[in-house]
């Protein structure tokens, strides 16, 4: 059981999306338990693949290829999972706010979320402050991520912090920023919960704020 497991390790390391696809068939038919699969195996590799791209050590293509080699993982897996069996560790909103179209940073962030085995909502860009607190209450997200790369654009996170205070959500939901223009101490302007300097250090403190949940 753990070569196999070893060996989606390895496949995944390479970014071989095909043979990732063929040993997870092989775990399945062997009756590895499909978390043991996830979290022994595909998820494991995202950590390495995200701490390698954190160190300049692989680059973008790099990682998108893991991931994809990830999802097609992914996909087998999915069925297995018993009805009701939470597959991920938690939802989280995501998205790029309003007047800003910068979404390559955005979308490394959710990868990277959906590869460390949360359940990924991504609003897109130019997402209208209403629309983060909306879909957050809906969807019983306990994370509202936001992603601003414009300096113009910085102050419709503070709208969503503001919204949420509004509706008594503080502390409910909480909230991190990320982006270029974005720094520690605007996260502390606003009253946002955390800053994510990268996508690495995003997933970090989306973990360890589902850890104290
Ligand atoms: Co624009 N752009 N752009 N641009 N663009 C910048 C941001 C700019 C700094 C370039 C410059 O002038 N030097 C500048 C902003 C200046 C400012 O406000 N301070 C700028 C400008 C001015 C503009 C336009 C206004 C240009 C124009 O039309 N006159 C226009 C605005 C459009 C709009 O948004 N309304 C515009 C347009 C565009 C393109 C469409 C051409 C394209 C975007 C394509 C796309 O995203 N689909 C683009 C690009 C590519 C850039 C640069 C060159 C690169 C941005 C990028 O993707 N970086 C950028 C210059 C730069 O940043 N050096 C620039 C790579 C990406 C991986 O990094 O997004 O920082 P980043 O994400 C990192 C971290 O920040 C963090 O993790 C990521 C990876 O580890 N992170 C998070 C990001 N989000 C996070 C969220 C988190 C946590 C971490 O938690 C939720």
């Amino acid at each position: 059981m753990m070569n196999l497991l070893k060996q989606i390790v390895e496949s995944l390391v390479a970014k071989d999306a095909e043979k990732v696809l063929e040993l997870t068939v092989q775990a399945i038919q062997q009756q590895i338990a499909p978390r043991d699969i996830l979290d022994q195996g595909l998820i494991a590799v995202m950590s390495i693949v995200g701490e390698q791209f954190r160190k300049h050590e692989i680059f973008l293509p790099d990682l998108l290829l893991a991931s994809k080699a990830m999802y097609a993982g992914l996909e087998e897996l999915k069925p297995l999972f018993a009805r009701g069996e939470i597959l991920t560790f938690g939802k989280v909103v995501i998205g790029t706010v309003h007047g800003d179209l910068h979404d390559i940073g955005k979308n490394l962030v959710s990868i990277m979320l959906k590869g460390a085995g949360f359940d990924v909502i991504d609003l897109g860009k130019d997402v209208p402050p209403e629309r983060f607190v909306e879909v957050a209450k809906k969807e019983e997200a306990k994370v509202i991520g936001m992603s601003a790369l414009l300096t113009t654009t910085m102050p419709v996170m503070k709208k969503v912090i503001h919204l949420l205070r509004e509706q008594e959500l503080t502390g409910r939901i909480k909230t991190i920023i990320g982006g270029a223009c974005v720094t520690k101490n605007y996260a502390v302007e606003i009253g946002a919960d955390a800053y994510g300097y990268d996508a690495a250090k995003a997933v970090e403190i989306v973990k360890d704020i589902f850890s104290k949940t």
